[in-house]
């Protein structure tokens, strides 16, 4: 490959000059890709004339990033299944602040939201993590999981649409940004729906891990071992995110899915 001009380089590489008048690439995915390959491609010819990389500079810095590279986790499931109280009661153990508002309501949480740089431990072992809470993925979000809820019509539309554009965004992270999921589901209801099949699908099929929460075990006809039938491919954690029931297991599990 002829590395001699900027042209060949992808124009996905993004070159920066990092002040000392060296090119580093700052996308990491694929500088990994390029230093794994780097017995067929020379990465230490010089970008637009300026002088070439030290190679065992920039093979330190590569590795660097890779070893303090935070994994970014999703918690996803449909709407009301205890994805933001899961997500507050892990961010409260380990940072001491909550992450999202909870709520009865449906489309409580209608953006995404991020807690950066959570470290957790199990056992002695560690894990640094972005957890992002999701609105709830719905199929149709209409506005009739509301009818019970004394709520204004004009605000009523409002969050429902809101809920919808969350829903694209939290559709665009598993896409784009998603190292791992943490799958939440009420363990009252019947897991066979279609946007949980679908959802766990395409998680799976893009090589994603992710951890099945069987959530709300201590409410009246909880099943949690519908939710391991019905997804069996699956790790699933029968646990209670409001009465913190199994939350140590689910570090243990987070550490050895997410891990490495
Ligand atoms: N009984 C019980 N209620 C829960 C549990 N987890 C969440 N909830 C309740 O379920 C409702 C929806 O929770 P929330 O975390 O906002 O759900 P989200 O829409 O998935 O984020 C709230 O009233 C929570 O208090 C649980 O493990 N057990
Ligand atoms: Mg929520």
């Amino acid at each position: 490959m002829n590395t001699d001009t900027i042209e060949d380089i992808p124009h996905c590489l993004e070159p920066i000059d990092d002040g000392d008048g060296i090119q580093i690439c700052r996308n990491d995915s694929i500088a990994r890709f390029l230093f794994k390959s780097s017995s067929s491609l020379d990465m230490s010819i010089p970008l637009c004339g300026q002088h070439a990389p030290d190679k065992e500079r920039e093979d330190v810095e590569i590795e660097e990033q890779y070893d303090t590279r935070e994994f970014n986790i999703g918690i996803y499931g449909p709407p009301n299944s205890g994805k933001s109280t899961l997500a507050n009661q892990i961010c409260k153990e380990w940072t001491g602040e909550v992450l999202s508002e909870e709520n009865s309501v449906p489309y409580e949480t209608r953006n995404l939201k991020k807690k950066e740089n959570v470290k957790i431990e199990n056992a002695g072992e560690p894990l640094t993590l972005n957890l992002v809470d999701m609105p709830g993925i719905s199929t149709n979000v209409d506005g009739s999981s509301l009818h019970n809820f004394e709520i204004d019509e004009e605000y009523k539309r409002e969050r429902v649409c809101e809920a919808t554009i969350g829903i694209s965004k939290a559709m665009k992270w598993l896409q784009y940004d998603a190292d791992g999921v943490i799958y939440v589901l009420d363990s009252t209801k019947e897991p066979l729906q279609d946007v949980n099949v679908m959802l766990l699908s395409v998680i799976q099929s893009r090589g994603i891990p992710v951890i099945l929460i069987a959530n709300k075990i201590d409410k009246e006809g909880a099943e949690p071992q519908r939710i391991s039938k019905a997804f069996s491919q699956n790790t699933t954690i029968p646990a209670s995110a409001k009465e913190r029931f199994n939350l140590e297991y689910i570090y243990e599990i987070m550490i050895r899915e997410f891990g490495n």
